[in-house]
């Protein structure tokens, strides 16, 4: 495979404070086959963060003090540092850019957009954005901008990954204020390595970039969730399971337009998965609409005893963040 010019075909980008704090766990996490760049118009943010490729987004019209320019200033910052910008994130070679973001403050949300828009001149194959939307201790004035934010990125990525951290609350018994963002940065983590495995792990029936491509390419909303199932009909309640996420709540999943499953199990446990049981995948998808388009693989990991884990990727179903981020439809 070709390699951009840091040696990987996947860039993945953290804009603004959040966004930069995600990225920060990624790369001390360790995620294989991927580049790292950390991007905002706070040095102080950048001088922090262990990540080597820096981007120190600044326009003349940061230090302007006029408040009527503040909403813009983030945005101007990172037009006119375009062409700075553009070689970090689209070498010839970059196939895939991840942008990651936590929307609600001026910088993620405002620069995000911008970022994918000049991917997308540069012709980077396909971009992809993974954002978060507040907490609702964070206020509403906050969601609303975050709200915002959604739109203008949805106008210039190929898929969209909107993980509202209030559903987090639901997954992570143990959250509270003190580690209420480092479990978002956990969420964003585990998002973007199980999205990148997809592509750099070898697989026993082989799901690549191309099948990724397809799956997400000018989609519109994506999510990526998992689950796990042991005994009978262990791939029908692998999937009900990661259908279950609370991730899910502001998505039609049944009005996917395309799915992509990758079964794990360990070829070394008492029960290795059986091509047969696969025929419960074909089962499963009659519930979904009649357009969906599936594609499955099968792969490895040793880590699972007898269980069988399963990663969902959809894209292309309808949304509705407004009413349920706000609250008011609960
Ligand atoms: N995952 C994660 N999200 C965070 C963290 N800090 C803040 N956020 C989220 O990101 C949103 C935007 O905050 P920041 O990223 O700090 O803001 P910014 O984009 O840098 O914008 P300004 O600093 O206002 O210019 C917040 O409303 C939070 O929901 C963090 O450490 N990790
Ligand atoms: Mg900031």
């Amino acid at each position: 495979m070709d390699k951009n010019q840091f040696g990987t075909i996947i860039t993945v980008m953290g804009v603004g404070g959040g966004g930069i704090n995600a990225v920060n766990h990624m790369y001390s996490q360790g995620i294989d086959g991927v580049t790292f760049v950390v991007s905002d118009t706070d040095k102080h943010q950048l001088d922090e963060s262990p990540v080597p490729n820096l981007l120190l987004l600044s326009a003349n019209t940061t230090h302007e003090q006029s408040s009527c320019y503040d909403v813009d200033v983030a945005r101007r910052a990172a037009v006119e540092s375009d062409s700075e910008i553009a070689p970090l994130i689209a070498d010839n070679n970059t196939k895939l850019l991840i942008i990651i973001a936590g929307l609600g403050g001026e910088t993620g949300t405002n620069v995000a957009p911008v970022v994918t828009r000049i991917a997308r001149e540069k012709e980077v194959a396909l971009t992809v954005g993974i954002v978060t939307t507040p907490f609702q201790f964070e206020g509403s004035e906050r969601i609303q901008m975050a709200l915002a934010g959604i739109e203008d990125m949805r106008k210039h990525v190929d898929s969209l990954f909107v993980i509202n951290n209030q559903y987090l609350t639901e997954i992570y018994n143990d959250l509270d204020q003190s580690n209420a963002f480092a479990k978002s940065d956990e969420t964003l983590t585990t998002a973007v390595r199980s999205l990148c495995d997809l592509i750099t792990v070898k697989n026993l029936i082989c799901i690549d970039f191309n099948d990724v491509n397809w799956t997400l390419r000018k989609s519109g909303s994506a999510m990526f969730i998992s689950g796990y199932a042991s005994g009978e009909r262990r791939v029908t309640k692998a999937i009900e399971n990661a259908l279950e996420s609370p991730l899910l709540k502001d998505c039609n999943i049944f009005s996917a337009k395309k799915m992509m499953m990758n079964f794990y199990y360990n070829p070394d446990s008492e029960s290795p998965l059986l091509m047969e049981e696969m025929n419960e995948v074909q089962a499963f998808m009659s519930n979904f609409d009649q357009d969906t388009d599936i594609i499955w693989g099968i792969a490895y990991d040793n880590t699972l005893e007898d269980q069988l884990k399963v990663t969902v990727l959809a894209s292309g179903f309808n949304v509705s963040y407004n009413s349920k981020i706000a609250g008011t439809n609960r």
